[in-house]
């Protein structure tokens, strides 16, 4: 056996630890314009005149671009994600604060920016509608009337609700809560941008963008523009972190290639973080209604939600498409369970699209965070402790693969495993005494736990697609004479190592070292179609390609190999990277000799016309399913409401681990999500929608002052449809991470009567909380 897989430095780091990523704004090209966008100070109010004649009149103003000119070229609507539209400049109303309204271009940004206050608006207001709550009453303003069900985007429903009701009604206790999963923001630290480059005498467009899907935006460009998709390239190059935040288009990518093709000169624009915070994606915003129902002795029989999702102006979820609620319908989570039933409302309101960003896995996070709730409360109902609450009731390994009520087929888990390991590492029974002897001196000690599973790695063609582009991935592999290969895959990275890992892949298959692979990615003239990076889907779908492809050309090599030997294939094995004669290992070939003969004037065995080079679709036929089991320690100051997290250990299975040092990475940055998640995030709004989170004064990003060294473990399930076991890892922490924080501070602050307290869980609300119980300790 080759040994690619391991805790391998990562490749990208060379550069970008030297800052010599770079980034779209790092791109500058010859005659180049910047733009900036004119937004609305008003959440909803009716545009009555726009008048831009003085901003055309500043010297370094070379256009201005309102709603009625991309109107005139068919582009003041594009297409979202999720098959709505949404207004690239504002024609008829504006629906958001921030949305955008004008667009001008000047020989610099400052310039730009300048000239953006000497456009005169004259709007009309309209009452606004902030609060999701209201948003179906009769009489609430509507917000979109070019669509004919008021204020709904859609209902929907999963599992069984006559099963459940009787579920329900067998069960000797039922816990109910209310419970909201605030709005956030993924805020990666380079907000979003774009280059526009188009040849009038080509016809061609080039952009460069801050893009998780290139092949799919390309698509949307092609049918928005009318500019062929042959001869757009997008670009995109290094990205610093996404986060979900740069899986949608936006409308300053489109007003950079309108402006372009309005100037015959490339036009850069780039967000500042308050336009990031204000319109880009947001994620969650769900309002919550859940019900657990269990026998006395602690046997989970049913699950019932009901859920009011706020999206915002537009309906810009980026999910698939047969799925408005994301996988929300997983929120049964880990455990057994006889009967589940969840309806699901979306609702528009006077607030920025999105809905689905932030390591959202598709809308598990708030599936998980709303289960992992209920399980603890119930366990403080029975007066059991919640760790042997949520031992009764997991899945059993020889469950598996699992069915769940709502539809989903879980590939492989070892539950208790995990969750016996997070307890050992915590010494769940000493702390548990340390908390008593603390609450006997009035020290109020928290001890969250909470068990999550994800589905990653979306998805089967059949049914899962994105503005109907089934969701598979390509992969094309090149072995070059001397053995060295490039390999280009459809997935972006944003900060994830794919140039480490995709290598490593292709490495452990070759018998190569990964210093031997270079991975092309975000370059639609260069790779092969894909759907892009997002809901942790490029290890379980484009790297389950890449293997593919790689297995494919060993297969090859198997053929040249045999020639060389004078061999029959049949008597080859592959044997530590190595093509080697059965019974006589000595006569091996590896890799690069084989490439060389493969390129050379030997006679080739028919089938192989002269090179290894192969690809491959990947199509997915299931999901992949990452679980782990997290414990949260934190110390509440219930004088202050401040809450310190003393400790976190996670027990992550995400199956064969290709790089485990990049998994520990990408588990340290979800572990720091989720708290800043519980703790100190979230996108809040006055009563007449102005943003109240429009920086990072306002919007605060964990520090390591707020993150502890999380204790981390490991077990491995390995997926049995992955190629190689593998299961995506990139948004489990995000996921799992908040309930546990949420359920320690609940169990710290239980002596004063608190049984939930909605994030974010800043000291304020923590006071609150503490009061509203009404019982002080
Ligand atoms: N990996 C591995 N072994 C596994 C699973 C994964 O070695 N069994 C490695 C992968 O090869 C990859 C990394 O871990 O290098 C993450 O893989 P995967 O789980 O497949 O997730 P994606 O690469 O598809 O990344 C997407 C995911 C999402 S959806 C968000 S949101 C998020 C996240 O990744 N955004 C990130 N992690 C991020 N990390 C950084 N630094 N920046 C972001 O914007
Ligand atoms: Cu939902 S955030 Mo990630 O899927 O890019």
């Amino acid at each position: 056996m080759s040994h690619a897989y391991g805790p391998v430095p990562r490749k990208e780091d060379a550069r970008f630890i030297r800052g010599q990523g770079t980034y779209v704004d790092d791109i500058k090209l010859p005659g180049m314009l910047h733009g900036a966008i004119l937004r609305s100070p008003l959440a909803h109010a009716r545009i009555v005149a726009v008048d831009a004649n003085a901003a055309l009149a500043h010297p370094s103003v070379v256009a201005v671009l309102t709603g009625e000119d991309l109107a005139e070229r068919g582009m003041a609507w594009m297409p979202t994600v999720f098959g709505d539209v949404q207004a690239v400049l504002a024609t008829d109303k504006v629906r958001f604060q921030g949305q955008e309204v004008a667009f001008v271009v000047a020989t610099d940004r400052y310039a730009a920016r300048d000239a953006l206050e000497l456009i005169v608006v004259d709007y009309e207001p309209l009452p606004p509608l902030i609060d999701p709550l209201t948003a179906l009453d009769p009489g609430a303003p509507v917000i979109r009337e070019d669509l004919p069900d008021g204020n709904r985007v859609f209902d929907w429903t999963a599992g069984d609700k006559p099963a459940t009701d009787a579920a329900f009604a067998a069960a000797d206790v039922v816990v109910g809560c209310d419970m909201i999963y605030p709005r956030s923001h993924p805020a990666p630290l380079e907000t979003c941008g774009a280059i526009a480059d188009y040849d009038a005498v080509n016809g061609r467009l080039t952009l460069w963008s801050t893009s998780q899907a290139p092949h799919a935006h390309r698509v949307m460009y092609a049918a928005l523009t009318g500019i062929p998709e042959h001869k757009i390239r997008i670009v995109s190059p290094d990205l610093g972190g996404g986060f979900g935040a740069k899986v949608p288009i936006y409308p300053g990518y489109l007003c950079a290639v309108a402006a372009s093709q309005a100037t015959g000169r490339p036009v850069k624009w780039v967000e500042d973080r308050s336009e990031s915070l204000m319109s880009t994606a947001f994620a969650r915003d769900y309002h919550m209604h859940g019900e657990i129902a269990a026998t006395a002795d602690g046997e989970i029989l049913g699950l019932r939600a009901r859920v009011l999702a706020d999206h915002g102006a537009f309906n810009a979820a980026a999910q698939p498409s047969k799925f408005p609620a994301g996988f929300f319908h997983i929120f049964t989570g880990s455990y057994r369970t006889r009967a589940a039933y969840c309806e699901v409302t979306g609702v528009f309101t006077n607030k920025a699209p999105g809905g689905v960003a932030y390591s959202c896995s598709f809308r598990i996070t708030e599936a998980v965070y709303l289960v992992e709730r209920l399980t603890d409360m119930l366990a403080r109902r029975l007066g059991m402790d919640p760790a042997e609450l949520r031992m009764r009731n997991l899945l059993r390994p020889e469950q598996f693969p699992y069915t769940g009520p709502t539809g989903w087929q879980y590939d492989s888990g070892d539950y208790p495993r995990a969750l016996r390991l997070a307890l050992d590492m915590a010494g769940y029974d000493e702390l548990r005494r340390e908390q008593a002897e603390r609450r006997a001196r009035g020290e109020y000690m928290g001890i969250g736990l909470s068990f999550f599973t994800e589905g990653v790695g979306a998805g089967p063609r059949s049914h899962m697609d994105i503005m109907g582009l089934a969701m598979s991935d390509g992969a094309d592999l090149r072995v070059h004479p001397t053995g060295k290969a490039v390999l280009a895959v459809s997935v972006q990275t944003q900060g994830q190592g794919h140039e480490t890992t995709f290598a490593q892949l292709v490495a452990e298959e070759l018998g190569l070292s990964p210093d031997d692979v270079d991975v092309v990615h975000g370059d639609t003239d260069r790779t092969p179609f894909g759907l892009g990076t997002y809901g942790s889907r490029s290890t379980p779908v484009s790297g389950a390609a890449a293997v593919v492809a790689a297995r494919k050309v060993r297969e090859r090599a198997r053929l040249v190999a045999a020639a060389m030997f004078e061999a029959s294939p049949d008597d080859l094995e592959w044997l530590d990277g190595k093509w080697r004669v059965r019974g006589d290992p000595d006569q091996a070939l590896g890799i690069a000799e084989i490439a060389m003969a493969a390129h050379s004037t030997i006679e080739l065995p028919t089938g192989i016309e002269g090179h290894l080079d192969a690809s491959a679709v990947y199509n997915p036929p299931n999901l992949t399913f990452p679980f782990g089991a997290y414990i949260c320690v934190t110390d509440v100051d219930p004088g202050t409401g401040e809450v310190k997290v003393r400790r976190f250990i996670a027990v992550d299975d995400c199956g064969v681990r290709i790089n485990p040092m990049i998994v520990e990475g990408q588990v340290h940055r979800g572990l720091a999500d989720g708290i800043g998640i519980a703790l100190m995030q979230a996108i809040s709004f006055d009563e007449i929608g102005n943003c109240l989170s429009g920086s990072f004064m306002d919007y605060l990003l964990p520090t390591s002052l707020e993150c502890p060294s999380p204790e981390l473990g490991a077990t491995v399930t390995p997926s049995p449809h992955h190629p190689v076991g593998a299961k995506g890892i990139g948004e489990s922490a995000t996921v799992g991470s908040p309930p546990a924080v949420v359920n320690s501070v609940v169990d710290a602050l239980a002596p004063f009567g608190v049984t939930h307290a909605d994030m974010p869980l800043t000291p304020a609300n923590v006071w609150l909380a503490i009061q509203a119980a009404g019982r002080l300790s």
